[in-house]
């Protein structure tokens, strides 16, 4: 078995329908430790206070962070393409294929999550008039086009393109932002894979050992 894999997350969150639980980014390492059948544990940072050490391996206090033997590195996405480099179910190694999932996994991120997390946050405050209101439909009108055309993002099949994506996603407020039945499609099948629902029952179980 290869050496295990060391997710770190925060000790505890908030929950009840407005906390994080279900939703905190370790998860969508969990999901691609999953699907892989890599080799992970997972550990806790404190959530109430940031310690020095947290801040040398994500210099920002935010999780998670992975550890792989003397690597440790941090961002979601970041994490996600390097444990798609220890399996080909993650993502292909044909140049095409990696080329296209790479593609994918950094637009959920950098056109898509950075267009909806701060629509979302703005929202909190102040449900109407949300300036990235039409910014977030323009983006996920792009998306529907893209999901009623084919099954997967990259390559194909599944890829960790797909974890991406259907993270970002598949945020409540998200989901419920207009009517785009394929988005809505491809988020319900994404969910209901066996990988999925283990890492999230992973996560729920790890936050509501602290409570
Ligand atoms: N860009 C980072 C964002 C990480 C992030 O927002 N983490 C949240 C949990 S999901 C967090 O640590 N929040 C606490 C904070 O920002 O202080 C990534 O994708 O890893």
């Amino acid at each position: 078995m290869s050496e295990q894999l060391t997710i770190w997350t925060f000790d505890w969150v908030p929950g009840g329908d407005s906390g994080p639980r279900g939703f905190v980014r370790d998860f969508r390492l969990r999901w691609a430790c999953e699907e892989a059948g890599l080799n992970y544990q997972v550990r806790s940072v404190p959530f109430q206070e940031r310690t020095p050490e947290h801040f040398t391996h994500q210099p920002f206090g935010q999780v998670p962070y992975l550890e792989d033997g003397e690597i440790s590195l941090f961002e979601s996405g970041a994490c996600l393409l390097y444990l798609a480099r220890k399996s080909e179910i993650l993502m292909p190694t044909d140049p095409k294929g990696e080329a296209e999932t790479l593609q994918w996994t950094i637009a959920a991120l950098n056109s898509i999550e950075m267009v909806t997390v701060p629509w979302w946050f703005i929202g909190l405050n102040e449900e109407a008039n949300n300036p990235l209101e039409g910014w977030v439909l323009q983006r996920l009108t792009r998306m529907q086009d893209v999901l009623s055309q084919r099954p997967w993002l990259a390559a194909g099949r599944f890829t960790v393109a797909d974890i991406m994506m259907a993270d970002a996603l598949r945020i409540p407020k998200v989901r419920a932002a207009g009517d785009f039945p394929a988005i809505r499609e491809y988020v319900d099948r994404l969910c209901a894979r066996p990988a999925f629902k283990r890492a999230h029952q992973g996560q729920l179980a790890h936050f509501a050992m602290a409570d």
